[in-house]
């Protein structure tokens, strides 16, 4: 039923598709996200603040946060106990979630080296060769596949091994990793940490919060330094590296004249056949055939920007565009893989023709089409779904087909290799110019600004503020996930942005080099690829150690989704200022509050901040960069503008 009863909120910063469909859900009396977290309000207090415990049947118990009683749950445990449990419990299911992506890619790359004519084949040799060196694979002149085999090998052990040290976290710069094992932080395996982080967290087991957070950053750093970045790795080795291309986002992507087939989720397997067999000429006459103009393919989510930076593929939208894309009328098909499904994509499925299909036997939904996706038989599946999407196009009621005209040009598929090629100039593979532009102070700093996108705040809002900001005061801007779809979608990952939006500094180095103010690194998972990249950037010298001397910082700013507790987890323990706009849910808990947004800084030089005014949270990125500039004794910035000061 719909509970949509008033005018669609005003968004001041929306895209205009947004907006135009908003209107139309309006029309037609399909409820979105944004009349849905309308209504839920008010939420818990308690939720919000951390201090509900309901993880034994003794409870729920409650803590008041008055400071009146009670005080604990029936168990004794405090407050801090129960807020503690409750973001390690988030940072496991993120950490869960990446790392579960990258298991299946690492599988598929088995199959791969061991099936001869295996509908996945090896793209990038030398990739795989890069990752064997990391496990000790000998490569020499042996065949490509036994490497592959091996490396596959080795990458599953990263989940399973009992003890021991995740091998591809080695890349991470020596003195880091000497600190995580002076703190007992460095993982183990990826499985190891989730187990034992569900363990301490269960009834009566880790009272203690500052140790059940040392345990969620071992957790934690098995995602960033372990799952996440096998599935960047391994999906570089068998979908190959992406390479900077030009692209379109936003829901105008969407061709009426087309069968329109729209990917979301996050893993890149399927998607990727998809994107590979609607190029099919067989389809595409098929398509003809049926009176479409071609077949239409598109994303949502990461798993658009998997196949964006591979492929081309435009973006229809970010993670609240699911449902507007759908209210096109114009989608005959969507498949969807894992995460970030909202489970109503399928009752606005069923408002018109759109045909949904679950693929992964971990994400089903009650009374939608099933077709299990199998990687031996990937091109199988995945032209049988477009054979189906074809077949559907007879049934699209044209006279509800409203689609919005407006889409942006991007360029995306910058990754750790590429950025020297482009700021470190063509000739020489080497992070030298993008460390000397920072020394200089053209280049005051980079910051990472990714995460999801979020109806609590005015829709992107957060994402367009805080990297306009950053950009004006020369901060180079790294993005991933829904972040790189939202910059995409307000023109900021052309090249031209950087003469309408960036400093005198940055702009000098874009315009040099050609590449946009924003460089779009990929999906959730590729933010791995920020870590390897700010590893580069020490190793290449004069800019610190490890990676708390660089000036950098790091942001979600409308984070929701537990993956972004994983990930700002990781970052932090990987010594990153990490700033998100609404706050944990903990702030019920005075001690965790001080120990997250302080105390931990001086263990891993990393910690958390929260600050939910996206301008300002550019400001204390920006004052974070320039301490961190003068503690290396660099110059000041080249064209410093001051900031405002802090109260
Ligand atoms: Fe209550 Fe303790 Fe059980 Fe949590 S573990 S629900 S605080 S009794
Ligand atoms: S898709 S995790 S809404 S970024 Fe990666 Fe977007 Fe957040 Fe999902």
């Amino acid at each position: 039923m719909p509970t949509m009863t008033k005018e669609p909120r005003e968004l001041l910063f929306a895209d205009k598709a947004t907006l135009q469909m908003l209107k139309r859900a309006k029309t037609e009396n399909i409820d979105t996200i944004w009349d849905r977290y309308d209504a839920v309000q008010p939420q818990c207090k308690f939720g919000s603040l951390g201090v509900c415990c309901r993880i034994c049947s003794m409870g729920p118990c409650r803590i008041n946060p008055n400071g009146k009683e009670p005080q604990t749950g029936a168990c004794g445990a405090n407050v801090d106990t129960i807020a503690a449990r409750s973001i390690a419990r988030m940072i496991a299911a993120g950490t869960a979630a990446h790392s579960d992506h990258g298991r299946g890619v690492a599988h598929t790359l088995l199959l791969a080296a061991e099936k001869p004519n295996f509908d996945y084949q090896i793209k990038n040799p030398d990739k795989l060769k890069a990752i064997a060196s990391i496990y000790g694979v000998k490569v020499d002149s042996r065949p490509i596949n036994e490497i592959a085999k091996e490396v596959a090998q080795a990458a599953l052990e990263e989940f399973g091994r009992s003890e021991g040290e995740i091998r591809i976290a080695s890349t991470a710069p020596k003195a880091r990793q000497e600190l995580w094992r002076k703190l007992g932080i460095f993982p183990r395996s990826i499985d190891r940490e989730v187990v034992e982080t569900m363990h301490r967290t269960t009834m009566g087991v880790d009272a203690d919060y500052k140790n059940l957070m040392k345990q969620g950053m071992r957790t934690a750093l098995a995602d960033g330094w372990g799952g996440s970045m096998v599935a960047t790795e391994i999906s570089d080795v068998l979908f190959g590296s992406p390479t900077p291309l030009r692209s379109r986002a936003n829901l105008g992507v969407i061709e009426p004249e087309n069968v329109n087939i729209i990917v979301h989720g996050h893993e890149p397997t399927l998607s990727d056949m998809l994107a590979i067999v609607s190029k099919d000429e067989g389809l595409i006459a098929k398509a003809k055939a049926a009176g479409a103009k071609g077949i239409g393919l598109a994303g949502i989510c990461c798993t658009a920007n998997e196949i964006l930076v591979r492929h081309g593929v435009p973006l229809a939208g970010n993670f609240m565009q699911q449902e507007l894309a759908l209210l096109t009328g114009a989608i005959e098909m969507m498949v969807v893989d894992v995460q970030c499904l909202m489970p109503s994509v399928a009752t606005v499925a069923n408002c018109f023709h759109t045909k949904l299909v679950t693929t992964s036997s971990k994400a089903k939904m009650a009374g939608v089409r099933h077709i299990e996706f199998d990687e031996a038989v990937g091109k199988k599946i995945a032209m049988g779904l477009i054979e189906e999407a074809i077949e559907n196009f007879s049934h699209r009621q044209t006279e509800r087909v409203f689609v919005p005209k407006e889409t942006e040009q991007l360029v995306a598929g910058f990754t750790t290799e590429s950025v020297f090629h482009h700021l470190g100039g063509k000739y020489r593979g080497t992070y030298r110019p993008l460390n000397d532009a920072i020394m200089s102070g053209r280049l005051r700093g980079a910051a990472g600004v990714i995460g999801c996108s979020n109806p609590r705040v005015d829709y992107e809002s957060g994402h367009i503020k805080m990297v306009k900001e950053l950009l004006k005061n020369d901060v180079l801007v790294v993005s991933t996930g829904c972040n790189a779809i939202t910059c995409a979608k307000h023109g900021l990952l052309r090249p031209e942005a950087a003469v309408e939006f960036a400093g005198k500094g940055l702009q000098e180095i874009c315009r040099a080099v050609g590449i946009p103010p924003i460089l779009h690194v990929g999906g959730c998972v590729d933010n791995s690829r920020i870590l390897r990249t700010l590893t580069n950037i020490c190793t290449e010298g004069g800019l610190g150690n490890d990676l708390s001397d660089l000036p950098v910082a790091g942001a979600a700013p409308e984070w929701m989704s537990e993956k972004a507790v994983a990930i700002g987890f990781y970052f932090v323990a990987s010594g990153v200022f990490t700033v998100i706009g609404h706050p944990l849910p903990m702030m019920g808990s005075a001690n965790l509050h001080k120990y997250l947004t302080d105390e931990i800084e001086e263990e891993v030089g990393g910690k958390w901040v929260f600050e939910p005014d996206a301008v300002e949270a550019a400001h204390k990125m920006i004052r974070h960069i320039d301490e961190k500039r003068k503690a290396l004794k660099l110059k000041p910035p080249m064209y410093e503008q001051p900031l405002p000061y802090e109260a």
